[in-house]
């Protein structure tokens, strides 16, 4: 198992990267800007071994759907 540390510049490197908002966008149901503990759990599940693989685009639809159209 490999275990590898969050340093300064992988923070950096999120912070810059523009997919990171959406994904919160897309974990953040109640729209209030942040993720809760439920709501990542949730937004985790979608992507877990039993979800289908139409749950699994739409999630990934929904990453790029920015104007949610
Ligand atoms: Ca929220």
């Amino acid at each position: 198992m490999t275990v590898s540390l969050i340093t300064n510049q992988t923070v950096a490197e999120l912070a810059e990267n523009p997919l990171v908002q959406r994904v919160i966008s897309v974990f953040d149901k109640d729209g209030n800007g942040t993720v809760s503990f439920i709501e990542f759990l949730l937004g985790l599940a979608k992507l877990a071994g039993g979800t289908s693989e139409e749950h699994k685009l739409r999630f990934a639809f929904a990453i790029y759907d920015v104007n949610k159209a």
